[in-house]
């Protein structure tokens, strides 16, 4: 196996015989070859797309199959190797559409016309086709940027056709932009440009998916929520899947059964749709990395809608449930209903064996700070900014790790002046939303947006200021970017950002592996991408800017 794809890749090149993450070398290698075999399907979706022919079915397969791979998400060989049979079966149906409307079947490419029904043929072709096949080093880390992003836009994809949002450009920009990764007359600079594109692809399906959530269940409003417990048995659901959020609320409505949120559903609170529900108690834990402890206490079933799943343990493993990408040998999954609604009865017998939750936190944390918010607020953050009251804002986004260099983000938190404000949306904010940074005239010194695609909130943010302040660039306001990354979310995102013209972000605790030191160059040539030092000079090297 080679796998570079996040940030705890191993010794900062790749995890090679078994990932960090817990990943198993048969399945790393079963992703790549999904992913390899999902381009030459692209090749057929596409040229059936130019025909007319409705290509809704293979658009959302392909879109999983890119889902299934990111991180933290599914583990299972089992899983994979479905997946991939079901590739070849939509490749055929593809074809014969083609050639019922007269198009063009002639794909030479092995990735669209390999095949075999053995699983031991597929393992070994499985080892031929992951990035190390690519020999050029600023060739490969171009594809890998392409590729890791393309996976990040399948999840906020995802999420938004879960909600009945969809747009067909997203769909054929993906794919095309898997194909390309197979194209070796594209040049460096072709390649560029396409990282560019996938940004603003990026910048495409963060608004999407906030359009599907804020029509669905509500603009985010400013919300307390209680990080204690009360003494009734529980459910914990985790991942980002809101629709999964709603069927579990309603299904558990009135069974005397409580739900708490965990990791990156805690933003659901902020939903007005989901404040109707008074069994809807609070969150339970922290970031994600943390759940091989908190689970044991939790004592209920818990519920994976997407990642971050890590290996579970023994003790608490019969209590995870899986849905949607998420996957694990010996996990039970939800059964999906014929109406495309989950069945959570099996969940809610479970939890009504299970002794409620251990209390690990009392208290309360504030969130609910996504644009609409923020805006309602913009005289009183404008008049802060003009006043002085508020000197800089400082982005904070993205994803939290178990990596100890983290404890940076919690001291540079506690380092900021007091006239700064943190905006933060993805998990990266469990380093610092339980400190007491107290507030600004009324405005507390942390506003969380929401989940990682949220981040799209923070830019609606700053584009606002832009204006009101009557400025050229994005780049003029005080605002600095000290980006936390761990999977390929967030690379959708900083590609956004780039996108949007973001300058000089800097993206910690390490820059990812798979830049190639050119690569790497042009970034920081073109884009001032920095990564980060140590709180002290960092913090000087921000006021300062
Ligand atoms: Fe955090 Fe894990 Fe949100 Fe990332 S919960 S690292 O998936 O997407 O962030
Ligand atoms: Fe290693 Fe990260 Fe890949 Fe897991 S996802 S195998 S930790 S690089």
């Amino acid at each position: 196996m080679f796998c570079h794809q996040c940030q705890e890749a191993a010794k900062c090149i790749g995890c090679t015989t078994r990932g960090v993450c817990g990943k198993t070398s048969d399945v790393s290698n079963l992703q790549d070859l999904l992913i390899y075999l999902l381009k030459g399907l692209s090749m057929y979706n596409l040229e059936a797309k130019k025909l007319g022919i409705n290509t809704n079915k293979v658009d959302k397969f392909i879109t999983e199959g890119l889902f299934a791979t990111i991180t933290n998400a599914n583990f299972d060989k089992e899983y994979f190797v479905e997946k991939i049979k079901e590739t070849f079966t939509l490749r055929n149906e593809a074809k014969e559409q083609i050639i019922k409307e007269g198009g063009n079947v002639n794909i030479t490419h092995d990735s669209a016309t390999y095949f075999s029904d053995s699983v031991e043929e597929l393992e070994e072709k499985a080892k031929t086709v992951g990035f190390l096949s690519i020999e050029n080093e600023d060739v490969r880390s171009l594809r890998s940027l392409i590729i890791f992003g393309v996976k990040g836009l399948a999840a906020y994809t995802d999420h938004a056709f879960r909600l009945g949002y969809e747009d067909d450009e997203i769909y054929k920009f993906m794919q095309e932009a898997m194909v390309a990764t197979l194209n070796d007359d594209l040049t460096v600079d072709d390649l560029v440009a396409l990282t560019m594109k996938t940004g603003e692809f990026g910048v495409k399906v963060m608004a999407l998916l906030d359009k599907a959530n804020t029509s669905t269940y509500g603009h985010p409003e400013i919300t307390k929520v209680n990080i204690g417990v009360r003494n009734n048995p529980a459910i914990l659901i985790s991942g980002h899947d809101l629709k999964d959020m709603e069927e579990l609320l309603k299904q558990t409505e009135g069974t005397g059964i409580d739900v708490y949120t965990h990791s990156e559903m805690l933003p659901a609170h902020y939903y007005p749709a989901f404040k109707k529900y008074s069994h809807f108690v609070g969150n339970y834990g922290n970031a994600w990395w943390k759940q091989d402890k908190e689970f044991e206490k939790f004592n209920g079933p818990i519920v994976m809608t997407t990642n971050c799943l890590i290996p579970p343990k023994d003790v608490y493993k019969d209590r995870v449930y899986t849905t949607g990408a998420v996957g694990f040998e010996g996990l039970k999954r939800i059964p999906v209903k014929e109406d495309g609604t989950k069945d959570f009865s099996m969940v809610i017998e479970h939890a009504k064996k299970c002794a409620p939750p251990v209390e690990i936190e009392k208290g309360e944390i504030v969130g609910g700070f996504a644009h609409n918010t923020v805006l309602s607020l913009a005289d009183k953050v404008v008049e802060a900014i003009k006043t002085g009251a508020i000197k800089r804002f400082f982005v904070m986004a993205g994803c939290d790790g178990r990596m100890k260099s983290r404890d940076y983000y919690t001291e540079f938190a506690k380092a900021l002046p007091k006239d700064t404000v943190i905006l933060t949306a993805g998990c990266a904010k469990y380093r610092y939303n339980k400190l007491d940074l107290g507030d600004i005239n009324g405005i507390p010194r942390v506003l969380d947006a929401g989940q990682c695609n949220d981040s799209y909130s923070l830019a609606v943010i700053a584009l606002k200021l832009k204006e009101v302040f009557e400025l050229n660039d994005i780049n003029e306001l005080p605002i600095s970017y000290n980006i936390a990354w761990y999977e390929q979310k967030a690379v959708i995102v900083l590609l956004a950002l780039l996108y949007l013209g973001v300058k000089n972000i800097h993206l910690g605790p390490t820059l990812p592996a798979f830049l190639s030191e050119n690569v790497a160059k042009v970034l920081v040539e073109n884009f001032g991408i920095g990564g980060i030092t140590n709180v002290e000079d960092d913090l000087k090297m921000f006021l300062e800017a």
